[in-house]
């Protein structure tokens, strides 16, 4: 099974520097004409060995405000979505929330999220708590969110990682039943 991740955030909050960090090969751009029904955006490209069968794809997506249309159709093509949320700008957990309304908003099947909380270094007062009540549940699981570095490929390869666990988790457990 090929891994394709789709990289989310808000302009400056890592997504660059998180492909960069882990990729086996110079990120490059492709032409997301093709993968977003010929809306015009780029999508930075990336490419990551996970030790084990096909390297997973990541794939950086402009914020989506710029692609309303494409947006559902690009996540769509993505097995999972790593979302990174700059801790230091204006509004994190807002930020949070309207990705996950967006996410929710999407008619097909949930994909698994995980969260990056950037930058904490350059806010290290501002408390994790401010994300609790826009965190919640994600598809019935608790959703994996923790600070990481973009530019740390420990970091970001924890967040890939954790969202490859998820998806073999949903993969093996799918219709298994879900809370007690
Ligand atoms: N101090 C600090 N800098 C970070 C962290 N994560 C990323 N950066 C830096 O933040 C800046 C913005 O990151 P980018 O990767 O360019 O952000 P982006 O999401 O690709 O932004 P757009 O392409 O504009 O949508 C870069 O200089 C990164 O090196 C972090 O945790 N701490
Ligand atoms: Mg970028």
């Amino acid at each position: 099974m090929q891994e394709r991740v789709l990289l989310a955030g808000r302009a400056g909050a890592g997504k660059s520097a998180a492909i960069r960090a882990v990729s086996a090969i110079a990120p490059t751009l492709t032409d997301a004409g093709r993968v977003a029904g010929g809306a015009a955006l780029e999508l930075e490209t990336g490419v990551m060995d996970i030790g084990r069968g096909a390297p997973l794809m990541l794939y950086g997506a402009p914020s989506p405000e710029r692609f309303d249309a494409a947006w559902e159709e690009l996540v769509d093509r993505c097995t999972g979505v790593l979302l990174l949320v700059d801790h230091s700008a204006a509004g994190p957990a807002e930020a949070l929330r309207g990705y996950r309304k967006l996410l929710a908003r999407r008619r097909g099947a949930p994909r698994p999220l995980v969260v990056g909380v950037t930058h904490t270094d350059i806010a290290p007062h501002r408390p994790m708590t401010i994300y609790r009540a826009a965190a919640g549940r994600h598809d019935d699981y608790p959703l994996p969110l923790f600070a990481m570095d973009a530019r740390k490929p420990l970091d970001v390869r924890a967040g890939v990682l954790t969202l490859v666990a998820l998806l073999e988790m949903h993969r093996r457990f799918a219709g298994a039943g879900t809370q007690d």
